[in-house]
C-alpha cells in the first residue's frame, strides 16, 4: 500500500534546510579534506632545506589540487552577477486567478534569492556596461521552487530561441580579437540589429537610461513574457509580471557610467552589498497585469510576442506582494556564482504560454546548468536545494550528495510500498493546463509578430525630454564607435522609421545623412527580416500616445534612503553646521561620507577627531548622489589649495546633482565652474538643509542639463 507523504515540513526547518551547509571557521583548527590536523600549510615538503619537492607531499598536492580546479565555466550570458536572500510576502491574496499557494497564502514569508547580473561582459567586467540587466528571483515555496528569470526591461531583443545564440554573438566579443569587452559599441551587433528589426523596441530601451542604473536597488525588474495564472477551476488568465522598487527608478548619466568603471568597477555590487549590511534593505513590489482568455486577441499585438509590452494605460498593474532583500550571502561562489535558475522551474497555479522564446528557454537553462555546473545533481547544491522534500527514482550521477535507500529505483514498484508515489491535482499535483491546440507542424513566425516599429516609437514619445537627449546620446556613440559606413547608415535608416527628430540629431553626430532607401544585395540572401517594409506599422497601430509608466521621469521621487553624500572637509571643518545637515539626512538614511585631503582623522572646530571615509585622492564624485561642504575658515582654504576638489565640485554639477555649502565654502564655490550658477535650483549656498533633502530626493536637477554641458571636466 501506498504510504502518502505530505511533502511538508515546519517553517524554521526549512530555513535551517537551507543553512545546514554553513561552515563556521571560527575558533577551528585547520584540517585537510579528510580532517587531519594540518601544522604547516606554508612550506612544501623538500629533500633537505634546499633540496627538491618530494612527490610524497600529499599536503601540497590535495592543496594544489583544489585551487587549480576553483573555477567553473561563467555563465555564457549573465556572467557578472550579484545576489542576496530575502524574503516574499503576498500582501493581497489573488485566489481567483491562481491556486498558487504563494498567491494565496498572505501569512506566508517565502524566502528568495535575487541574483542581478549584466548580460554580455564576463565575470569580471565593470559594473557600469550599458546592457540589459538581469533581475532573477529564485521562491522557495512550500509546494516547490519558482523560478523568474526576468530582466529589468519589459521586453526582450528577439521572438524566437532559435535567434538567441546569434543575437549573443554579435554582442559579444568580436571572436577575431575578443574586443570590445561588456560593450554594444561595435560593429557585429549592429551588423545584426540592423537586420533584425524585431531587436529596435529593446533596443532602444538598451539605449535609454534604463541601461545604466543607479543601483540594482533602483532598477524595474520584469518576467518579460507572458505567462498563465491557473486558479482552482483550471481557469487560465494571461500574466505579465513586475518588480517596482520601492526606492523609484534611477539611472546615472552615460558620462558618470563610464568613469564610475574606472573608479569603482564594483559599483553596484558594492552599493547592493553595503545597502544590505547597514539595513537598508532593498525592497521591491510585486505586481500583475492580467489579462482575461477571451481577451487574447484584443490587441493590435500578440500577448505572445516577447518584443512587446501590453502599455500600463491598457492593463494597469496590480500589486499583490513584495519582495526584501535583508541578507548578503556568506560565500560568493557558493551561492551567487552556484546558483541555478530555470524558467522551467515552477509550481501549481503558474503555467507557460507558447511564446517562441520562452519555450526555447525551457529547454536552455537545465542544460546550461550541465556544463556550468558539471553535474544533473546541481539541485542538490544548498542554494538551489528546494525547501521541500525531494523524492523521485533520479540517482547516481556526479557528485550525488543524498544517500538514497531502499532496494529499488523505479515506479511502479510494490518492494518499495509503491513510493514515491504520485500526486492527483487535488494533492498538489502538477498538472499542465489543458491548452486547445489544433495546428499543422510549421517552421516560421506568426503574422502577428509582424509590427516591429509601432513599441519603439511609443518608447520614444513616451520619455520626457532628457530621456530623449540621453537615448540620441547613446545612439550616437554607439554608432560612433562602429567602423562600417554601411551599418551606420541602415541604422540611421531604421532609427528614422521609429522617430525622425531623433534620426536627424544621431545622423548629425555622425555626420552622416540618413539614407532615403537602402539597397543592399544581400537582403535576398540574408532572409526575410531584412525585409523591413514588411514590418512596418500600419496607421490604426498607433493605439496610444504616451505610456507614462515607461518614463522614469514618472518614477518615485520622495526617498534620500541610502543616498550617499559626500561631505568635504579638512581640519576645522565647522560641527555645528554639519552636525545640522548629518542628523537631518541620517535620519531619512541618506549615508554621509566624510571626504579629505588625506585618510585617517579630521578634526572639527570643536576639536574633535572624526574618522575620514575616504581621502580625495582616491574617490571620485561621480560615486556620490550629492555634495555637501561645511563652512569653517580653514578648512576652506585647505580645500581651495586642493585641486581635486574643484574636479569633484565642477563634475558633480555636471552631472545635474545637488551641492550644499554653508558660510566659508561659498569661497570654495567661487572657485569652481559653479560661481556664475550660484542661483541655479539645485545650489544651496546658506539655506536651510531641507531644500537640500528634497533635491537630492528628486535625484537629478536636469533644468540645468544645458549650463551642465559646458563644464569641461
Ligand atoms: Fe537567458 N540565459 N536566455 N534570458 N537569462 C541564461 O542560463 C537563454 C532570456 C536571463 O542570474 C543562461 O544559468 C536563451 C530572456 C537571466 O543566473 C542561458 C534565451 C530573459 C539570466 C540562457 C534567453 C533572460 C539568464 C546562462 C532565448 C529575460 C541569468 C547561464 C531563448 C526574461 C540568471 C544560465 C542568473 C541566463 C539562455 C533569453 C534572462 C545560457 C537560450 C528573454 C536573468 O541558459
Amino acid at each position: 500500500m501506498a504510504k502518502k507523504s505530505t511533502g511538508k515540513h515546519s517553517k524554521t526547518q526549512k530555513i535551517k534546510d537551507l543553512e545546514a551547509n554553513r561552515v563556521d571557521y571560527d575558533n577551528s583548527a585547520m584540517t585537510t579534506n579528510q580532517g587531519l590536523k594540518v601544522n604547516d600549510t606554508n612550506n612544501s615538503l623538500k629533500s633537505g632545506e634546499r633540496g627538491s619537492t618530494l612527490l610524497e607531499d600529499f599536503l601540497l598536492r590535495e592543496k594544489i589540487t583544489h585551487f587549480d580546479h576553483e573555477r567553473i565555466p561563467e555563465r555564457i550570458v549573465h556572467a557578472r552577477g550579484s545576489g542576496a536572500h530575502g524574503y516574499f510576502e503576498l500582501t493581497k491574496s489573488i485566489k481567483k486567478y491562481s491556486k498558487a499557494g504563494i498567491f494565496n497564502d498572505t501569512e506566508r514569508k517565502t524566502p528568495v534569492f535575487a541574483r542581478f547580473s549584466t548580460v554580455a561582459g564576463s565575470k569580471g567586467s565593470p559594473d557600469l556596461a550599458r546592457d540589459v540587466r538581469g533581475f532573477a528571483v529564485k521562491f522557495y515555496t512550500e509546494e516547490g521552487t519558482w523560478d523568474l528569470v526576468g530582466n529589468n526591461m519589459p521586453i526582450f531583443f528577439i521572438q524566437d530561441a532559435m535567434k538567441f545564440p546569434d543575437l549573443i554573438h554579435s554582442v559579444k566579443p568580436e571572436p577575431n580579437n575578443e574586443i570590445p569587452q561588456a560593450a554594444s559599441a561595435h560593429d557585429t551587433f549592429y551588423d545584426f540589429v540592423s537586420h533584425t528589426t524585431e531587436t529596435l523596441h529593446n533596443h532602444i530601451w538598451a539605449m535609454s537610461d534604463r541601461a545604466i542604473p543607479r543601483s540594482l536597488r533602483m532598477m524595474e525588474g520584469f518576467g518579460i513574457h507572458t505567462f498563465r495564472l491557473i486558479n482552482d477551476k483550471n481557469e487560465s488568465h494571461f500574466v505579465k509580471f513586475h518588480w517596482k522598487p520601492k526606492l523609484g527608478a534611477h539611472s546615472v548619466t552615460w558620462d558618470e557610467a563610464v568613469k564610475i568603471n574606472g573608479a569603482d568597477a564594483d559599483f553596484h555590487r558594492r552599493d547592493l552589498w553595503e545597502a544590505i549590511d547597514a539595513g537598508h534593505f532593498p525592497e521591491w513590489e510585486l505586481g500583475i497585469q492580467v489579462v482575461p482568455e477571451a481577451d487574447e486577441h484584443k490587441f493590435d499585438f500578440d500577448l505572445l510576442d516577447p518584443t512587446k509590452l501590453i502599455p500600463e494605460e491598457l492593463v494597469p498593474v496590480e500589486i499583490i506582494g513584495k519582495m526584501v532583500l535583508n541578507r548578503n550571502p556568506d560565500n560568493f561562489f557558493a551561492e551567487t556564482e552556484q546558483v541555478a535558475f530555470l524558467p522551467g522551474h515552477i509550481v501549481p497555479g503558474i503555467d507557460f504560454t507558447n511564446d517562441p522564446l520562452l519555450q526555447g528557454r525551457l529547454f536552455s537553462y537545465r542544460d546550461t546548468q550541465l556544463s556550468r555546473l558539471g553535474t544533473p545533481n546541481f539541485h542538490q547544491i544548498p542554494i538551489n536545494k528546494p525547501i521541500t522534500k525531494v523524492h523521485n527514482n533520479e540517482r547516481d550521477g556526479h557528485m550525488q550528495m543524498d544517500i538514497p535507500k531502499g532496494q529499488g529505483a523505479y515506479f511502479p514498484n510494490t518492494l518499495m510500498g509503491g513510493c514515491p508515489h504520485l500526486n492527483a491535482m487535488a494533492d498538489g499535483g502538477f498538472t499542465h493546463y489543458e491548452e486547445r491546440i489544433d495546428a499543422k507542424k510549421i517552421r516560421g513566425r506568426s503574422e502577428s509578430f509582424s509590427d516591429h516599429f509601432s513599441q519603439p516609437a511609443l518608447f520614444y514619445r513616451s520619455l520626457s525630454d532628457w530621456e530623449k537627449e540621453h537615448v540620441a546620446g547613446a545612439y550616437s556613440f554607439e554608432l560612433g564607435k562602429c567602423t562600417q559606413k554601411h551599418i551606420k547608415e541602415r541604422m540611421l535608416w531604421l532609427i528614422n522609421k521609429i522617430n525622425n527628430d531623433l534620426a536627424l540629431t544621431v545622423a548629425k553626430n555622425l555626420g552622416l545623412e540618413i539614407p532615403k532607401s537602402i539597397e543592399e544585395p544581400i537582403n535576398q540572401a540574408i532572409g526575410a527580416d531584412a525585409d523591413v517594409e514588411k514590418h512596418q506599422p500600419g496607421d490604426a497601430k498607433n493605439y496610444l500616445d504616451k505610456d507614462e509608466a515607461l518614463s522614469q521621469a514618472n518614477t518615485k521621487f520622495d526617498s534620500i534612503e541610502t543616498r550617499q553624500i559626500a561631505v568635504l572637509v579638512a581640519n576645522g571643518f565647522d560641527m555645528k553646521a554639519f552636525k545640522k545637515m548629518k542628523s537631518l539626512l541620517e535620519d531619512e538614511g541618506a549615508m554621509l561620507k566624510l571626504i579629505a585631503p588625506h585618510g585617517g582623522t579630521v578634526k572639527c572646530s570643536e576639536a574633535m577627531d572624526h574618522e575620514v571615509d575616504a581621502a580625495i585622492s582616491t574617490t571620485e564624485s561621480v560615486l556620490f548622489d550629492a555634495i555637501y561642504i561645511p563652512g569653517g575658515k580653514d578648512a576652506i582654504k585647505k580645500l581651495i589649495d586642493t585641486p581635486k576638489y574643484t574636479k569633484f565640485l565642477n563634475e558633480a554639477f555636471k552631472h545635474c546633482k545637488a551641492i550644499a555649502a554653508d558660510d566659508e565654502a561659498e569661497d570654495l564655490i567661487d572657485n569652481t565652474f559653479i560661481k556664475d550658477y550660484k542661483d541655479d535650483g539645485a545650489v544651496f549656498i546658506n539655506e536651510k538643509p531641507k531644500a537640500f533633502r528634497d533635491a537630492i530626493a528628486k535625484h537629478r536637477y536636469w533644468k540645468r542639463r544645458d549650463v551642465a554641458a559646458k563644464v569641461p571636466a
